[in-house]
């Protein structure tokens, strides 16, 4: 860390998912700048950013046509309710969002963040069968190792452990399918591994359990990043959507990650070909400069609930839903993501994105590569010696080191670059993660 943020008194800041202690004592990852594909440091150090931040900054740094929006919004109109109440821009972006989505999903719902849109398609799903008069489908089915945000929704239906340790009591009625990752039978696929649709077979037990006039939804990431980039065999979401479609049992995809291209199509939906009923989103659709979620919605599920009801049909809602700043910051993004045709640029580019990850098969302790769209991971085999999560800790600070900013979940190494990577930093990302790996013990 340089002079200038030496100088910072770094206590009041209570960090999010940080041993705050450990860092403050030595903060070695500290950003001053951004731009394009690169951080710079206090020091004056350029990093390539692998990571697109977390997970969000999917157009590079400091997009000026982004910047001009947020300003020229605030100008015009810096905040209006939208509670009763109208403003042009989530009308205008909630349709362009919808445009994107599968034709089915029409409607948008918009949040804050990741963790709210979670928290709405749930209570949304819950309206919907209340509507219908099945008031007793009020059970959630997801999956192991799924994250979900960090609201008690999103939390109950997380099936990432550690989060919920701390937090003991949570939503009843959820339960939970097996997560899809199989070392011994699918490490190093390409793409969507060939084994294990069959694990989607576990909703049918679920279902024979609880019996689907209880259940209202299934909610899953289609592929899970926050666990670590574990992608779906093939066919294992088409035939979650069977299932859910013949209990009348909402499908969920929560593509807070996978949403607005990164996998090379607007929505994993449509890379995967199969339409949920809901999809939440967040992240990218701002390139994550100004805070802002939603779920997008089938009109099956709205009509359902609008025509229960002459008055309000959804007491839901936030004070900054569908704030005009944020919403025409979305607007620009959606115009960069089009101008510069990036998700077509993801696509072209996943094949040398995959070449290259692939290559480092044979480096000390990996035991499997994973990736799809452009996303990426490397599993570290946890160092013996040490504690797990040492490895991934180690690479991290040695790429760091050397230049390009990665992200270890425990030890696998998590890779989500912007989608204006060039080729040779592609290149310099796995040299450096080679590097890396040769270095650590
Ligand atoms: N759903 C999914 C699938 C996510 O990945 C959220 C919901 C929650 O979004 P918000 O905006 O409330 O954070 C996320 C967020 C990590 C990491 O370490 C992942 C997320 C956020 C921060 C860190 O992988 N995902």
């Amino acid at each position: 860390m340089g002079d200038q943020a030496a100088k910072l008194d770094l206590d009041a800041f209570w960090m999010p998912f940080t041993a705050n202690r450990r860092y403050k004592a030595n903060p070695q990852i500290f950003f001053q700048s951004a731009a394009g594909m690169y951080y710079t440091t206090p020091d004056g150090r350029r990093v390539l950013d692998g990571t697109a931040g977390l997970w969000c900054v999917s157009a590079g740094h400091g997009r000026r046509g982004i910047a001009e929006a947020i300003a020229q919004q605030i100008q015009t109109l810096d905040y209006a309710p939208a509670f009763q109440a109208g403003h042009p821009q989530p009308f205008v972006l909630a349709a362009r969002i919808a445009a994107l989505a599968p034709p089915s999903l029409d409607h948008v719902f918009f949040t804050n963040s990741g963790s709210e849109a979670v928290d709405s398609a749930l209570k949304i799903a819950i309206a919907y069968h209340g509507a219908k008069g099945n008031g007793q489908k009020l059970r959630f089915i997801s999956r192991e190792r799924g994250y979900h945000g960090v609201n008690f929704g999103g939390l109950s239906v997380a099936g990432i452990g550690r989060n919920r340790r701390q937090f003991p009591l949570m939503l009843p009625g959820v339960d939970f399918l097996p997560h899809t990752h199989a070392f011994e039978n699918m490490a190093f696929s390409r793409g969507q591994p060939a084994w294990g649709v069959h694990l989607a077979d576990a909703l049918d037990r679920l279902v024979e359990l609880h019996d689907a006039s209880t259940i209202a939804a299934v909610i899953v990431e289609p592929v899970a990043a926050a666990a670590g980039v574990l992608v779906p065999p093939q066919g294992y979401l088409q035939r979650l959507r069977e299932i859910c479609s013949k209990h009348d049992i909402l499908l969920i995809f929560d593509e807070v990650v996978t949403g607005f291209g990164r996998l090379g199509a607007p929505f994993a939906a449509q890379y995967t070909g199969v339409t949920p009923d809901l999809i939440t989103f967040a992240k990218a659709v701002t390139n994550a400069t100004i805070p802002l979620g939603g779920v997008i919605v089938s009109s099956a599920v709205v009509k359902a609930i609008q025509n229960s009801t002459d008055g309000v049909e959804l007491f839901h809602g936030y004070t900054y839903s569908g704030h005009p700043v944020a919403c025409a910051a979305g607007q620009a993004t959606l115009d960069i993501y089009q101008n510069e045709r990036l998700f077509e640029r993801v696509h072209n580019m996943a094949p040398h994105w995959e070449q290259g990850l692939h290559s480092l098969a044979n480096e000390p302790h990996v035991i499997d590569i994973r990736n799809i769209g452009l996303l990426g991971a490397v599993d570290l085999a946890p160092d013996p010696r040490d504690v797990v999560g040492a490895r991934g800790l180690a690479v991290q600070a040695e790429c760091f080191e050397r230049g390009v900013f990665v992200r270890p979940v425990r030890d696998t190494i998590v890779l989500s670059p912007p989608f204006i990577i060039e080729i040779n930093q592609i290149d310099e990302i796995v040299a450096t993660l080679r590097a890396a790996i040769r270095r650590i013990n």
